[in-house]
């Protein structure tokens, strides 16, 4: 029997598992479980970091990041900084079949998806906007000129145009150093994978990315390799601080490591160790899924260490599948 279908994702969002595990029973490909289940994070606006109306950016904006991979062609839909269409994990999707490109971005990609029929209409809730109210009631500036110990209250530091210019270079790892701390708070990014009833995989992300950004930041979700990848020995998905994640490509290294035999648990913990190898601090997770439809995760200074991702998988299928 073949293994399929299973899906995980990062963090608790049941409904984006259920509606993607759903889409497979029902004979869907990989392919629709991953825009179906990242779809329905983005509707349900999961913990505020997926979808419209979260994470706005140093000027109060919110924008959208996804991706989809087919692990069978190796062909990528991406969408990034997406404004004013809402439907971000569907325009990839839409990349994916309907373009020869990888990659769009901002207001272009906006054109795109309307094109294609996404309804044109504005990203801010508000929440986004009491976000944006308290940060500049608290005086935040915007969080790469900041070069003081932040307020543990706030989170937030007063600005100081003086030391724009050559700081030594203590102060500029402070500056990283107030700016991850700022920027990683709230980070639930949905990545996910699924294993279909034909052995196919894909994988894909749709996120908000992180309050408070300097306007125009790309994180780690869209790009692929690095928010997630799917290939011939499986997939795998990643999240947490994408400035520093997307550096090292986990997604790939993990694929390339279930390549190689390593198990998923196996995968995902290589994945993460390399980069914590350089940043020890860095908070990330990442969920792999190869092609017998065995999966693990791994993370490092998430929540103390406890991430929790979600999982289905047939049960009649590996029942059979323990008989045979
Ligand atoms: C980002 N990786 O934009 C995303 C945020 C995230 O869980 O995953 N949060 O950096």
């Amino acid at each position: 029997t073949k293994p399929g279908p299973v899906v995980i994702n990062t963090w608790p969002f049941a409904d984006a598992c259920k509606n993607a595990f759903q889409t497979l029973a029902n004979g869907g490909s990989a392919l629709d479980a991953i825009t179906d289940g990242t779809s329905t994070c983005e509707r349900e606006r999961c913990d505020g970091s997926v979808g419209w109306g979260g994470s706005p950016d140093e000027n109060g904006e919110s924008y959208l990041d996804a991706m989809i991979m087919d692990g069978e062609t190796y062909n990528v839909g991406a969408v990034a900084s997406l404004r004013r269409c809402r439907d971000a994990a569907k325009t990839a999707r839409q990349i994916l079949e309907h373009t020869e490109q990888t990659l769009l971005v901002g207001d272009l990609a906006s054109e795109f998806a309307f094109s294609m029929g996404c309804k044109n209409e504005s990203l801010t809730s508000e929440k986004s906007q009491e976000i944006q109210k308290a940060w500049k009631e608290n005086n935040c500036q915007p969080n790469y000129w900041v070069n003081v110990s932040p307020d543990p209250k706030t989170n937030c530091g007063p600005y100081n145009p003086l030391k724009m210019f050559g700081e030594a270079q203590e102060d500029n790892i402070r500056k990283m150093e107030l700016r991850r701390q700022v920027t990683t708070q709230n980070h639930d990014t949905v990545g996910m994978v699924a294993l279909d009833s034909s052995g196919k995989l894909a994988s894909g992300t749709s996120t908000n990315g992180l309050t408070h950004k300097i306007a125009g930041r790309v994180g780690d979700s869209p790009i692929p390799g690095a928010g997630s990848y799917a290939g011939f020995a499986g997939g795998a998905a990643a999240t947490g601080d994408g400035d520093i994640m997307m550096r090292f490509l986990p997604s790939y290294q993990a694929h390339e490591s279930l390549r190689l035999g390593m198990s998923p648990t196996d995968a995902a913990s290589n994945a993460i160790s390399r980069i914590k190898a350089f940043f020890p601090e860095f908070s990330g997770a990442v969920i792999a899924l190869n092609r017998k439809g065995e999966y693990g995760a791994a993370c490092n200074n998430i929540y103390n260490n406890e991430f929790h991702y979600m999982v289905q998988v047939c049960l009649l299928k590996l029942f059979n599948g323990w008989l045979a």
